[in-house]
């Protein structure tokens, strides 16, 4: 359970100039964030860009990545796709090399029943020895966990932990509760962070991590240690962030890898239908590097 404490990035997809993925980009990448004392990575999610990706290519992420960092830090596996036999092909991939867990949203298009989503979870856990993370984030997939379902799936034991991506933060204190204290859970939203580990969230999967992983290495530590006050001063800086990689045209994936790239961390663009910054804004990417390092 210790090993699911703590900071994990989303990892994100790693391309070259061609828009393909990238071993070396993908292997520096994820070094890079080794580097940093994270935790652990969530690899092919949404910031991995899972969506825009075939089976081919989200495999080869999975790849790389175990091959760059072993066995340092602990590795989740987001196996979620549209249907059911590509996520079980992607469950068994992890499993062979070695990740630490699998995570899935529930299926996505058809707003398919409850008992639905049951069994597309249950047979990807089913598929492998590995224990298995709800994905919850309802503002893309149109479903919100309900503790009915949620009490369902607790009956495998494989499932350790639910990542919350829901806005409001009673839902990790219910999860938790649910499940009398036994479930990990791991915030979501980046921007209440710290609200998440004051309503029982052990850890935190994020999408904007990556890009200033110190900040939340730090605010995780001030809750550890009850600095409470510092810990918001954080997320506030945090937050005023996250506007500013939003507010530019071309998604904040774009924005955060045009940053990246001023680190001299080069891990390529994002692909359409997601656009990437350009013209006047690309210069307002100093401002937000500056915002960073401070
Ligand atoms: C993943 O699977 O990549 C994530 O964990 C990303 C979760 C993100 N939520 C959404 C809707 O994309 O981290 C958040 C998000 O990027 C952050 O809160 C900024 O809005």
């Amino acid at each position: 359970v210790e090993k699911f404490k703590g900071i994990f990035p989303a990892f994100y997809a790693c391309y070259d100039e061609e828009g393909n993925i990238s071993e070396s980009r993908t292997k520096q990448f994820a070094n890079y964030l080794v580097s940093k004392g994270i935790q652990g990575l969530y690899v092919g999610g949404s910031s991995g860009e899972c969506i825009y990706q075939n089976l081919e290519e989200r495999k080869l992420t999975l790849r790389y990545v175990a091959e760059a960092v072993g066995h340092q830090i602990t590795l989740i596996a987001h196996v979620g796709a549209p249907s059911t036999r590509d996520s079980i092909e992607l469950a068994k991939y992890a499993e062979q090399l070695g990740y630490d867990a699998l995570s899935a949203i529930p299926p996505i298009y058809f707003v398919l029943p409850e008992d639905s989503i049951y069994h597309y979870w249950t047979d990807i856990l089913e598929s492998t020895n590995l224990p298995f993370i709800i994905y919850n984030i309802p503002q893309t997939t149109g479903y919100n966990l309900s503790i009915q379902l949620l009490n369902r799936m607790l009956q495998h034991g494989k499932v350790i932990g639910v990542k919350n991506s829901s806005m409001p933060v009673m839902d990790i204190e219910r999860f938790k509760t649910a499940s009398s204290n036994n479930l990990i859970l791991f915030n979501g939203p980046d921007e209440q962070f710290v609200a998440g580990r004051l309503m029982g969230a052990d850890s935190g999967i994020g999408g904007t991590y990556a890009v200033m992983v110190e900040l939340f290495l730090k605010a995780n530590e001030f809750i550890s240690s009850g600095d409470i006050a510092r810990a918001q001063q954080i997320q506030s800086d945090i937050n005023s962030i996250i506007i500013a990689l939003c507010s530019l045209n071309g998604s904040m994936y774009s924005a955060i890898k045009e940053v990246l790239k001023k680190n001299n961390m080069d891990i390529g663009s994002v692909r359409k239908p997601l656009q990437p910054v350009t013209g006047e804004d690309l210069q307002k990417i100093d401002e937000i590097k500056a915002m960073i390092d401070q």
